[in-house]
């Protein structure tokens, strides 16, 4: 028979018969009147997990990983604030709905329901996924990649004691909350969960605010894979920075009790706890799992035999909160309820195109106050002799930094944040003095951790403030990819639109540094970045662009809420010339207040038609050099600047090859995966052109003489358009 079947048959006799399993008697803080309304929540989510199966049955239902064991983080979330934000582990549905019940004219039965439905009224996510949450809980929606959440709750609690002395303009965290994080006993072994705990016991054992309540829900097991046996407890009871609680989170008693004295730890001392409840799973994983396939048999029905239904309905009886005939006539009566409610909601609207699936892809924009710059007084205090300096032509990092600098002027929300921002200035120069200018309250020297350095950065997006994260460099995005990919990118899709994390993601990256770094400090891949949906790419080739598109970026991130990653060409840093030596070709003078370059746009250099070269980055650098030679040679060149790398700027590019016969395509980036393919693809589909790329070799970068030599140079890339034009080099 099915589990889920033996452990409600289970409930209604044993409830019948009065044979409760032995346990603690009620104790603590929780009233008999509270502790029958938990009661209520737990049986609203046990029918809610037998719904979804039966659901699923019908074809109706298309997610069946239940709540069932977990019921007792009913306790937690009546111990906490419906105002502190909660990232909740899958099993939490008994969370999110005692939750509901402290917060006025909330629908959760049908609100849930239309979630196991994928109906386009599911209230969060719109029924594109099966999630918990919801915006008047503060509850927002998960993704499934276990422990991705961990580093962004040690981020938002971080926020919340930084908008106290700073409160952005989009704040959404109230004063004295505290940020809770659930999660499971397997995935607390996962090296994101250790980040964020190292992240957040690192900035407590320093006393910097964290006030941040970790749940683990330690049911003893992942999937088919054992916990060894006191593992969580051994693990987590003596960290650095975060105090240990632990309750039997089958008794609600408990659990409220530890809960409490938890939050209120959390909530009065602003530093991070770990709240060990202890739990069962019931039903195996999801609906198709089979625990008897891995586990005897007995262990499977002791574990049914430990129901925290069947604890509550002991615990009512003994404080005089309910008799076991009026516990049972309430489950009874919500079974019926839920499914009665199922029935109506299965006839509600799915999602059905393409479009609508994608429409929260790109989140709203946002109303922001209006902004003058900064003014004259503040600049002169924060450049000083800087801005003398402004008036003549610098090279791009100094650019970067002024640009940074006058963002930050003009945003008190910015935030900076990456290993070695502050008081070095970054590896590269490029954000010296900042930390002088602006404190350390806004540029934030952080771990060496680049999940946590982006988690922070996430946090912080969700309580309004603008972070500005730096990876320092491109190859070591990846091992905190998902960050991106998995977290920030998906969180307005799955919430409808609902729930942010605007930001400018700074790296330093590609290849050409002459003399330093081999492959992990050149790094010419961006494939992960372009195949993001809704992530924006940007890769400006000279200071003054970079000094444009950052602004443009900055107010993307503000105004429409967007993530976007701005890469920076670190061999490009430090270039002053073009041509020849000291005739400063690369240098550019700072641009005005209010000078940007609009998402999409492109740069166009000359009006030759023999050829138009379309390059990025480095790349750029090099076509315009190869243009001149080209030019010398009688080819007529136009060399077209992308700066927008996704979603390309493919209007703007096809408006600038009118007239060219011939395109050439020069590219950085490895032949297979790189942007040209993108390219080739593009000018193959919309024109008649003859075309060619020149890429960089599917190649890792070498270190020494040859560091350059499986990319495009000057010189291949005016062989190559020679071949273009002339069928020869
Ligand atoms: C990064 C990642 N790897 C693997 C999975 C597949 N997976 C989903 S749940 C799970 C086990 C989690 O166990 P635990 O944290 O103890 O939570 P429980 O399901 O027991 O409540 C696994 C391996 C995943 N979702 N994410
Ligand atoms: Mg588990």
């Amino acid at each position: 028979m099915d589990r889920a079947q033996i452990v409600h048959e289970n409930f209604l006799r044993r409830v019948a018969a009065g044979d409760f399993p032995a346990g603690a008697p009620p104790r603590g803080p929780l009233s008999a009147p509270e502790a029958a309304a938990l009661y209520r929540a737990q049986c609203l989510s046990r029918a809610l997990d037998r719904q979804s199966r039966a659901m699923q049955k019908a074809g109706q239902g298309y997610y069946t990983i239940g709540s069932s064991g977990h019921e007792g983080m009913a306790a937690v979330a009546a111990a906490t604030c419906p105002a502190d934000p909660a990232f909740l582990h899958y099993r939490d549905a008994a969370f999110q709905i005692a939750r509901a019940d402290q917060v006025p004219g909330q629908t959760v039965t049908w609100d849930m329901l239309l979630s196991f439905a994928c109906s386009s009224e599911d209230p969060i996510s719109g029924g594109r996924h099966k999630v918990l949450g919801a915006r008047a809980l503060n509850i927002p929606p998960q993704t499934s990649t276990i422990a991705s959440h961990l580093p962004k709750a040690v981020g938002a609690a971080y926020s919340i004691g930084l908008a106290r002395r700073r409160p952005p303009e989009h704040r959404q965290y109230a004063e004295d909350v505290i940020a809770i994080c659930s999660f499971g006993d397997a995935s607390a072994n996962h090296s994101t969960a250790q980040g964020a705990f190292n992240t957040a016991g690192w900035t407590a054992y320093q006393s910097i605010p964290l006030p941040l309540l970790f749940v683990c829900e330690d049911n003893g097991i992942g999937i088919s894979v054992k916990t060894p046996k006191g593992w969580i407890a051994a693990n987590f009871a003596h960290r650095p920075g975060l105090k240990y609680f632990s309750c039997d989170g089958l008794d609600i008693f408990d659990t409220y009790r530890a809960a409490q004295e938890a939050a209120h730890y959390v909530r009065t001392r602003r530093k991070p706890a770990f709240l060990h409840v202890r739990t069962v799973r019931l039903y195996g994983h999801a609906g198709a799992d089979m625990p008897t396939t891995y586990m005897p048999r007995e262990e499977v029905e002791a574990e049914e035999a430990n129901d925290p239904l069947l604890h509550s309905v002991r615990l009512l009886s003994e404080s005089g909160a309910l008799e076991p005939a009026e516990a049972l006539d309430i489950y009874n009566d919500t079974c019926a309820r839920v499914t009665r409610v199922a029935e109506e909601v299965v006839t509600r609207p799915r999602l059905q195109t393409a479009d609508e699936v994608m429409a929260s892809l790109i989140p709203p924009p946002r109303p922001c106050g209006p902004t003058n710059g900064p003014g004259a007084a503040a600049r002169a205090a924060a450049f000083g002799p800087d801005l003398k300096a402004q008036e003549e032509p610098q090279i791009m990092s100094r650019l970067i930094n002024w640009a940074l600098t006058d963002l930050m002027l003009d945003h008190d929300e910015i935030v900076m944040m990456g290993e070695d921002v502050g008081a070095k200035g970054g590896v590269y120069g490029v954000t010296q003095k900042l930390a002088a200018r602006f404190g350390p309250d806004r540029v934030i020297d952080t771990l060496l951790d680049e999940q946590s350095i982006l988690g922070l950065a996430i946090g912080m997006a969700k309580n309004g403030f603008i972070p500005i994260p730096e990876i320092q460099f491109l190859a070591y995005l990846h091992n905190a990819e998902d960050q991106i990919r998995g977290e920030a990118a998906t969180l307005p899709f799955f919430s409808n639109g609902q729930f942010t994390n605007p930001m400018v993601v700074r790296i330093a990256g590609l290849g050409y540094q002459k003399g330093f770094g081999g492959h992990f400090h050149n790094d010419n891949s961006v494939a992960v970045l372009r195949d993001i949906p809704g992530v924006i790419l940007a890769c400006p080739s000279t200071g003054a662009d970079a000094v444009r598109m950052l602004r443009e970026c900055v107010r993307l991130a503000r105004e429409e809420q967007r993530v976007v990653a701005f890469l920076e060409p670190i061999a490009l840093y430090p270039m002053r010339d073009l041509h020849d030596d000291k005739d400063g070709g690369w240098m550019c003078r700072y641009p005005a207040q209010g000078e940007t370059l609009p998402l999409g746009s492109i740069g166009l250099h000359g009006d030759g038609e023999d050829v138009a070269i379309v390059s990025f980055g480095n790349g750029h650098y090099l076509s315009r050099q190869a243009a001149k030679r080209l030019e010398t040679d009688g080819i007529a060149p136009r060399v077209i600047d992308l700066r927008w790398l996704s979603p390309l700027p493919e209007e703007a590019l096809l408006n600038a090859i009118k007239g060219a016969k011939r395109v050439l395509i020069v590219d950085e980036t490895r032949r297979s995966g790189g942007v040209a393919e993108a390219l080739m693809a593009l000018i193959s589909e919309q024109t008649d052109l003859p075309h060619a790329r020149l890429t960089a070799r599917d190649s890792f970068i070498a270190t020494g003489p040859a560091y350059a030599a499986t990319m495009p140079s000057a010189d291949s890339i005016v062989a190559a358009a020679t071949q273009l034009v002339r069928g020869r080099a």
